[in-house]
């Protein structure tokens, strides 16, 4: 089993708008694409990642919320919110899509999440503190829905602007 690490796309790209589309049976190509995001997270790095984000439109998303300790990679296939709690949490997020741009986000403290394992089984679990606002930044990912869809017009569209410029940067060769 050979891992890949797969390029990441960075905003603005039509696939970062795209609602995904749901895994059917787990087959060797959809373990193959959690296991090559994961590499692909760790390799980045980052705390978690959505298929969109290596430009595949289905609805799987890795993540490892461990900083020092033994790490817990993870990954889920449909993953769906089945309850919120009513208290918030703030969190200056970021992403691998819109490298070096960092904003705070206010989203429910915790979240239950129902989702279908790479071995087949279906899972539930409640997550708490960065767990749950990476979820919920990761299946915001699969509708679509970028993190700086959250801050006004102005401040959303100064980040556009900024990634616009780096991707002119990057196709030059810079
Ligand atoms: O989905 C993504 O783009 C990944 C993103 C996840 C995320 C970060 C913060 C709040 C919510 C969701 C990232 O991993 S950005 C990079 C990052 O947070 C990080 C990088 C290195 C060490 C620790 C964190
Ligand atoms: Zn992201």
């Amino acid at each position: 089993m050979r891992l890949m690490i797969r390029s990441i796309l960075i905003h603005p790209d039509p696939r970062l708008k795209k609602p995904c589309e749901a895994v059917g049976p787990i087959t060797p190509e959809i373990a193959a694409l959690g296991r090559d995001m994961l590499e692909t997270m760790y390799d980045a790095p980052g705390i978690g990642l959505a298929a969109p984000q290596v430009g595949v439109m289905k609805r799987v998303i890795v993540m490892d919320c461990i900083k020092d300790g033994t790490p817990e990679p993870m990954v889920l296939c449909n993953p769906s919110v089945i309850w919120s709690s009513e208290d918030q949490n703030t969190y200056e997020e970021g992403c691998l899509s819109i490298p070096d741009q960092y904003a705070e986000v206010k989203r429910p403290a915790a979240v239950k999440v129902s989702w279908l394992g790479l071995d087949g089984k279906q899972y539930e679990r409640l997550f708490s503190g960065i767990w749950a606002t990476c979820v919920q930044h990761e299946i915001d990912h699969l509708d679509g829905k970028l993190f700086i869809d959250y801050l006004g017009p102005l401040k959303r569209q100064m980040i556009t602007r900024k990634m616009e410029k780096l991707k002119r940067e990057l196709a030059r060769g810079y």
